[in-house]
């Protein structure tokens, strides 16, 4: 049980409020089998108070007192609220566009917004939150004619606010009509003007395969069938957020938490496809539960391991498992019961995307490449709507299946490069990828949702050149033998520089 106190002197019990509904509590607040619990989305400056009680089935049935104990934290950091009022801007029947105006002259260093949202009526069943970096938002997987309370929080660089006070708001009902449709347009351009350039690529695709006649004839049509896409992007209700398994102080909690134990049994190891940075990649088959044999591939962690980096393997499959997407490599399960620990995902059959182009070079119509990129730009979508930041985009972490469906992969760099105070060196003998970075990140660490655009536009460049070397055999700042300034890649771009268009890349592809 959580309570929240107010800050004033008096300090007193009628200052109090629950907080549970405020927090994120992983696993959960309620009926936890372990002694550990991870409490996220504090407001700052905020007197918490947690009590903690052990249940059995003949608690309640004793004395009047209750055995519990009491944790009191306050926490720190930035002010109150950025955020005043939250107005309604329209309502379809399962969505509803909120803007706020911040309380103050507007400050530079938000980060973005965080909103939170649960069905008025059943706030005990939980809460959906979201992310944006304008003032305004679409929440989208409502229910028709339901009334929803949101509040809005801001993310700065010290961390979250406050959060404003709250709103409700209602969806509309299912006869709204041309209410509702104008409304999923518009959560449609505005989900791909705010997300990974997708619209845009679908764009340029019915541009260059010459349909955009057809596109606008066929307009209802296509906007059921992007509506339908979106849908897929973005989980119902709301999007989930991601929950960095560093949050966990036990790690096998966290493997727990996210992924599925595999008895090793039911596992057979073929061949040696690589190496990994922990141990062989094999490529092998997974009985499942339904008896039926699936291709996989095994990512295992080598012997004389330390605990560290068990940690830092595993932590690559309970990032894999929070997400759900056809575009994200699919996690099977684990192994960490047993010798060696093992991280199943599915099989890819065409490997790696740079390489895969590599091996054939000129032998796919624009139209194919557009193809692989927009299953690219779908994948980051997801991720970047559930806040994550990959870090190591790049065409060696994308991987291609027999039907030419290219899925994001390679989820293990982002806390190592945070943790490294020196961002263009190396750490764990991994080198930050210069040639994929954003200059912010390079210089700032700053890395976000838009320096995973920038890497994006390298993965473009790579595609339409098929598997060419970005900025070929220019040099990174940090190569020891390099004195020729005039030919490195980071201060090349800071002067302004920028890749060539690749040959035979329409020029609808190429913007300068
Ligand atoms: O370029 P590749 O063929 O694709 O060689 C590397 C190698 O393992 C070491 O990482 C390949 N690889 C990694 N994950 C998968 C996967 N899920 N399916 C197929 N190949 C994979 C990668």
């Amino acid at each position: 049980m959580c309570q929240r106190c107010g800050s004033g002197a008096s300090g007193g019990e009628e200052d109090c409020e629950p907080c549970e509904s405020d927090l994120r509590f992983v696993p959960r607040p309620l009926g936890l089998t372990g002694t550990s619990v991870a409490i996220l989305d504090f407001a700052t400056h905020t007197n918490y108070t947690f009590h903690v009680e052990a249940v059995n089935g003949v608690s309640g049935l004793g004395g009047n007192t209750r055995p519990l104990v009491n944790i009191s934290v306050t926490t720190d950091q930035t002010g109150p609220s950025l955020v005043g009022v939250v107005r309604k801007d329209w309502a379809s029947d399962n969505s509803i566009a909120l803007s706020w105006t911040e309380v103050e002259q507007q400050p530079n260093d938000i980060l973005d917004y965080e909103i939170k949202y649960y069905d008025k009526e059943q706030e005990q069943s939980g809460y959906s939150s979201t992310r944006t970096k304008a003032v305004s938002v679409v929440v989208t997987g409502l229910k028709p004619a339901t009334v929803y309370v949101f509040h809005v929080r801001a993310r700065t660089a010290a961390g979250f606010t406050a959060y404003s006070n709250k709103f409700d708001f209602s969806t509309g009902d299912e006869y709204s009509g041309m209410a509702a449709d104008q409304g999923q347009v518009l959560v449609v351009v505005t989900a791909a003007v705010g997300g990974f350039s997708l619209l845009v690529i679908l764009t340029l695709f019915f541009l260059i395969t010459g349909r955009c006649q057809s596109f606008i004839k066929d307009k209802r049509k296509s906007d059921d069938k992007r509506r339908d896409h979106f849908q897929n992007v973005l989980p119902v209700p709301g999007i989930k957020t991601y929950v960095d398994p560093d949050t966990y102080e036990d790690p096998t909690q966290a493997a727990h938490e996210f992924t599925t134990e595999i008895d090793p049994s039911r596992i057979r190891i073929e061949r040696v496809i690589g190496a990994g940075e922990f141990g062989e990649v094999c490529s092998g088959r997974l009985r499942t539960p339904g008896e039926k044999e699936i291709p996989v591939t095994i990512k295992t962690l080598k012997g004389g391991y330390v605990e560290r980096q068990r940690r830092d393997f595993l932590r690559e499959a309970c990032i894999i498992g929070q997400f759900d997407d056809p575009n994200i490599i699919r996690l099977e399960g684990v192994v960490t019961k047993s010798r060696p620990v093992m991280i199943v995902v599915e099989y890819m059959e065409n490997g790696s995307l740079d390489s895969f182009l590599r091996h054939h070079d000129g032998h796919f119509t624009v139209v194919q490449l557009v193809g692989m990129l927009h299953g690219v730009a779908s994948g980051m979508t997801y991720l970047s709507d559930m806040g994550y930041v990959h870090r190591d985009l790049a065409s060696r972490n994308i991987l291609v299946d027999e039907g030419l469906v290219c899925k994001v992969s390679d989820f293990g760099l982002s806390r190592v490069l945070e943790d490294h105070p020196e961002p263009a060196y190396n750490t764990m003998g991994v080198k930050i990828a210069i040639r994929w970075t954003a200059p912010e990140a390079i210089t700032n660490r700053k890395f976000s949702s838009a320096s995973d655009v920038w890497s994006y536009g390298i993965v473009m460049w790579e595609v339409m050149s098929y598997g060419e070397s970005p900025y070929w055999e220019m040099s990174n700042q940090d190569d020891d033998d390099d004195d020729d300034d005039d030919d490195d890649v980071i201060l090349s771009i800071e002067e302004g520089y920028r890749l060539p268009v690749p040959m035979g890349c329409p020029v609808v592809l190429y913007y300068r």
